[in-house]
């Protein structure tokens, strides 16, 4: 029997191979990356108290290899077989998002790992976009886009062939992965010679210019890569020193002592040379679409945290440019006991050294007195997912529109699930359910029959 190698070995390499042709291709992101290491190390550095937190919780050592990528994808073959490619790795769809009521013709998922133990390994994300053509307006554009999607492939042989094995044998040897990273990372490549003729490039660029970028290359560059950092608006302020011009503004919630969702920025997309069908290289023109990003990741919040983090948000973007983010954001709690007591945000419980032995003199099972009483402790869940208007505003900034686009469609998950051929998970459905493991391992190691939570008390007016 040939030895199967663990889906995060392969993910691994993936990761590494992917950051490395990244860099090769893109330099400025190498150095948003050096950037972003030197803030992290000074930030732990200065901050022994996130350090330790970060052990604790398992999450200092993924810290350096943590990155997400996004593709676009033209077809819904192209999206089933990329969710076949990235489940040799271990990651599984999650999440559905609209970006067509923010003026993208696209709605997305993103293929990340969803155990803990996997995401601890290694938690590579990929966001990936579906293009709507239903969304090109001008007919006779959507049947040349169409035509051109139609008549690529975006995968090479080997990597098709190896995905076939994986799925026969349930797993990869060693060879066939490091094989399968090397065919896989292909597709992903950048491409400087496009399909089509310049008048047509220029044509579906006029419908949106990211309709020409789907539709015009062989294949579906990586369109960046986002290492985690651990303190954003160090590395936005750093960016100019370093050469590197950031988006005017950091998405997401406004900077706190618990940071909760997620923070993202990125730099502008690089203007590069490509040559069109039929013209020799020496007549070139020019398309931008590949950038950096970073992020900051902070605690995932409940159905109920989320549902007021949407509308703070939405209430700080309908006051318009000026209007201060940190006072849009003053009714959410900023410590974790108040998040927690409130329902807003999901954890991790862990029992104490001595847990067992106070739990039995105080005799409850009422987990915020366990808490309290220092027989359990408990750690922030990272949010592993993104946020729809944040990617809209990073896809915007990356568009060239300086201006949030109105929305012109609604989501069609179920479009997308056909697609895909297979559901999304829920990610709220992934968070409870680490959280509820949690109870009930720290219930079983404190000795006691089931851990409760109260019913969180409403957030005071
Ligand atoms: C994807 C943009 C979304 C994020 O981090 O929210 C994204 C794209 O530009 O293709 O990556
Ligand atoms: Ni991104």
């Amino acid at each position: 029997m040939p030895r199967h190698v663990a889906a995060s070995r392969i993910r691994s390499l993936f990761s590494a191979a992917m950051s490395a042709m990244y860099r090769s291709e893109v330099p400025k992101y190498g150095r948003l990356l050096e950037l972003t290491t030197e803030v992290n190390l000074r930030t732990l550095e200065a901050d022994p108290a996130l350090r330790q937190a970060l052990r604790q919780a398992g999450e200092l050592d993924r810290l350096d290899v943590e990155r997400h990528g996004a593709v676009r994808l033209g077809t819904p073959e192209e999206l089933a077989t990329m969710r076949r490619l990235v489940a040799v790795m271990g990651m599984r769809p999650v999440g559905y998002y609209d970006l067509s009521s923010a003026g993208v013709p696209v709605h997305s998922t993103a293929f990340r790992p969803v155990d803990e133990d996997e995401l601890r390994q290694n938690p590579f994300r990929l966001f990936t976009s579906l293009l709507r053509p239903e969304l090109i307006a001008d007919e006779a554009l959507r049947r040349g886009a169409l035509e051109l999607l139609g008549s690529r492939q975006i995968f090479t042989p080997g990597a098709l062939a190896l995905i076939e094995r994986y799925e026969a044998e349930g797993g990869l040897t060693e060879e066939e992965a490091e094989t399968f990273v090397r065919e896989a990372i292909e597709t992903f490549r950048w491409h400087g010679r496009v399909r089509v003729s310049r008048a047509q490039y220029e044509a579906l660029l006029s419908a949106h210019r990211l309709i020409a970028d789907i539709t015009c290359f062989p294949g579906p560059h990586i369109n960046h890569l986002t290492p985690r950092t651990l303190d954003i608006d160090a590395v936005q302020r750093a960016m100019p020193e370093w050469e590197i011009t950031p988006k005017e503004v950091i998405e997401g919630p406004p900077r706190r002592n618990c940071p909760v969702l997620l923070r993202q920025t990125s730099f502008k997309a690089l203007t590069e040379t490509i040559a069109f069908a039929g013209e020799d290289a020496g007549a070139s023109g020019s398309h931008a679409a590949r950038f950096g990003e970073i992020e900051q990741r902070g605690v995932a919040l409940t159905p109920a945290g989320r549902a007021l983090y949407d509308q703070l948000l939405a209430s700080h973007l309908a006051a318009g440019p000026g209007a201060s983010l940190e006072a849009a954001f003053a009714t959410l709690p900023d410590d974790h006991d108040s998040l927690r007591r409130a329902g807003l945000a999901w954890y991790r419980y862990v029992p104490t050294e001595n847990g067992a032995v106070q739990a039995k003199a105080l005799g409850s099972t009422d987990a915020e007195a366990l808490l309290a009483a220092g027989c359990l402790r408990c750690e922030p869940l990272t949010y592993e997912d993104f946020l729809p208007v944040s990617a809209a505003g990073i896809f915007q900034s990356n568009l060239g529109e300086g201006e949030r686009g109105a929305g012109f469609a609604t989501g069609n998950r179920g479009a997308f699930e056909a697609a895909l051929g297979a559901e999304v998970m829920d990610e709220m459905r992934l968070y409870e359910a680490a959280q509820q493991e949690s109870l009930d391992a720290s219930a079983k190691a404190l000795g006691v029959a089931a851990l409760t939570r109260a019913k969180p008390s409403n957030l005071a007016a």
